[in-house]
Formats: structure tokens, C-alpha cells, sequence
């Protein structure tokens, strides 16, 4: 009994820390637990200001004037004094609607406090590394003219990494980002909606967009500083995820979750049978220092027919992910050859 809750125990503990969290807020979106994993749902008085957690998590909630279907969604008792329920949310908006003026259905949305607190998204790093933030902002709206707010990303609060307005139908509806941070494990980057250029909170609600990668270097062909890669005769193409002093690359990463080739999510590992069961498959890969500063790195070879490069493909690029659930991005230049 002893050792089948000792056992009950670790495997819950696995299961812990296995659960995935890939850093997409919307496919991750809770409204069970603030904070949620890397994801934290609140807002601040100011941009950049104290952040405080939402406490009120409402299940299918039909705004008055809002959507048509419910809303999963994060707000704060201090709105809902607020006349249209709507202020200083952070929710999923649903799948579609029977005809409200909301767009695009289906991703994670913000809108400011209605006394002019941010709606804040808050991501806390897991590993430190340098992590690349890649999505947009899009005002949500079609009545009111649309929605009119001001977006920002924030690097422990103080530290600008993007800001924008977002107005009207066409230019400024939607605004992109791609930035990368470097950052320590505990720093955090914030997504903050604020009331924008007309001073007003009313049909503020703003649909975010992100993906968030760890940006750890590789090294294609680690013997070879040319990176060649020849079309006609690809064979196996080894490639390096060096370790930092920050992250282990051989404990860090999940082996099978590696995707390479002239995208990045080519199926292309090379697998053989296992040692001691061949009727299961391991990924090729070895564990070796191949730069010489004394922290091991993981090499792990590939297919190059299905890595798939093309004679005008300039670099290659690595997707996989850490066994926390963090993705990982890695790319090299490539010279390919006929
Ligand atoms: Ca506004
Ligand atoms: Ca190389
Ligand atoms: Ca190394």
C-alpha cells in the first residue's frame, strides 16, 4: 500500500510536470487557476504599474451587449460596478456567434479596465534564454468604429519591447510583433491592452495572438562550418543543440519532438530499433561537446530527403520542445548543393 502511494505519488508528480504548457496562451487558457502555469491573468493601474491577479473567473459569460455565445473569461471585483460587464477582461472568446460584431472568434482577448486599468497578460520565463515573441493584437470590434486600444509588451514591467495603437478597420486593426528578449528563468514579458487614442473603454476587447519560443543555438553539422547540404545525394544530417550555462540541452530537451528541414516542421528524425526492444524505435542521437566549452550538447541526425531543402534555402531551421513544454526554435545557415 505503502509503495502504491509512493508509486501513485511520483507518477502524479510526472504528470505535473510533463503537462504541457507550449506557451500559447489561448490553447492554454484557464479559467480554474491564476496563475495558470507560465501564464498569469490581471491587469495594472498603469502601464507598467503594480500588477495585481484578476479574482473573478466567469464560465460562460453572456455580456449584455457582447458576444452572442458566453465567454470564458478573468476579471476583477473591482469592475463589476461597471455598466456593461465587459471591463478589464482576459478570457477565450468562443468558437463563433449568431451574429455580434466580434472578430476573429476563437483566440485569447483582452480589454482594459473601465477606470483605465491595463488588461494585462503576464508570461513568467521558466528557463532562462533568450525567447522570441512572434503574434499581433487585433481590435475585435466592428461596432463602435471599431476597437480603439493601445498594445504594448513589457520586459519586467519597466522595460519596453513593443508598443502600438490599434484603430479603425484597416491599417491599424491589427498590429504584429516579433521581438526577442533575452531574459533570466522568473523574468516576466508582459501583453498589455490599454483604453487607446479616444479615451474610452467601450468596445476595447483585443484579440492576442502569440507564440513563444526558446531560442537555444545550434549547429548544423557540427564538423562541417560550411553546412553543406547536397540535394542530389542528402543522406544524414547531424545536428547540434548546443547547451548554456542556462539549459542542458541533452536533460532539456525531448528528443522525439524534433522537427528539421527548410521550415522546421519536417518530420525528418532518423529512428532505430531500441537496444533492448526492437520492437520500439529511439531517436538517433548522441550526446557529445562539439564546441568545446565544456558543456555537453545534443546531436541528434536527420533525413536530409526529408528535411526537404531546396537549392535557394539560405538557412535551416530546428523546432522541438523542452520536457517542461517550453518550444524550442533553432536555425543555422546552409549552403545546398546540387
Ligand atoms: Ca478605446
Ligand atoms: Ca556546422
Ligand atoms: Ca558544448
Amino acid at each position: 500500500m505503502k509503495y502504491a502511494m509512493r508509486f501513485l505519488l511520483v507518477a502524479s508528480c510526472l504528470l505535473v510536470s510533463t503537462f504541457l504548457f507550449a506557451n500559447d496562451p489561448n490553447r492554454e487558457f484557464s479559467i480554474v487557476n491564476n496563475p495558470n502555469g507560465v501564464w498569469s491573468y490581471g491587469f495594472t493601474p498603469t502601464l507598467g504599474g503594480s500588477f495585481s491577479l484578476s479574482d473573478t473567473a466567469r464560465a460562460n459569460y453572456v455580456w449584455p451587449s457582447g458576444y452572442q455565445q458566453g465567454q470564458d473569461s478573468w476579471t476583477s471585483s473591482g469592475q463589476l460596478d461597471c455598466d456593461n460587464g465587459m471591463g478589464g477582461t482576459i478570457g477565450r472568446a468562443p468558437a463563433s456567434s449568431a451574429g455580434s460584431a466580434v472578430i476573429p472568434w476563437d483566440t485569447l482577448s483582452q480589454a482594459p479596465g473601465c477606470h483605465g486599468e491595463y488588461s494585462v497578460l503576464r508570461w513568467t520565463a521558466p528557463l532562462s534564454g533568450t525567447y522570441q515573441f512572434n503574434g499581433s493584437f487585433e481590435g475585435m470590434f466592428l461596432a463602435c468604429g471599431g476597437s480603439t486600444t493601445d498594445v504594448h509588451l513589457r520586459w519586467n514591467s519597466a522595460n519596453p519591447l513593443f508598443d502600438a495603437e490599434i484603430y479603425g478597420f484597416v491599417d491599424n486593426r491589427q498590429a504584429f510583433f516579433d521581438v526577442q528578449q533575452q531574459v533570466a528563468a522568473g523574468d516576466t514579458i508582459d501583453f498589455a491592452v490599454g483604453w487607446g487614442i479616444n479615451g474610452s473603454y467601450y468596445c476595447d476587447t483585443t484579440a492576442l495572438q502569440l507564440r513563444i519560443d526558446l531560442l537555444p543555438a545550434i549547429n548544423i553539422k557540427p564538423s562541417d562550418p560550411d553546412n553543406k547540404i547536397r540535394t542530389k545525394t542528402p543522406g544524414k544530417i547531424p545536428v547540434a543543440i548546443l547547451s548554456s550555462a542556462a539549459f542542458n540541452a541533452p536533460a532539456m530537451v525531448v528528443k522525439s519532438s524534433l522537427t528539421f528541414g527548410r521550415i522546421g516542421d519536417e518530420q525528418s528524425l532518423v529512428y532505430k530499433p531500441d537496444k533492448f526492444d526492437s520492437r520500439l524505435q529511439d531517436p538517433v542521437c548522441g550526446i557529445r561537446d562539439v564546441n568545446g566549452d565544456g558543456l555537453k550538447d545534443l546531436v541528434c541526425q536527420f533525413d536530409g530527403q526529408l528535411a526537404g531543402f531546396l537549392l535557394t534555402d539560405t538557412y535551416g531551421v530546428l523546432r522541438g520542445k523542452t520536457v517542461t513544454g517550453t518550444t524550442v526554435q533553432g536555425t543555422d545557415s546552409v549552403l545546398v548543393v546540387k
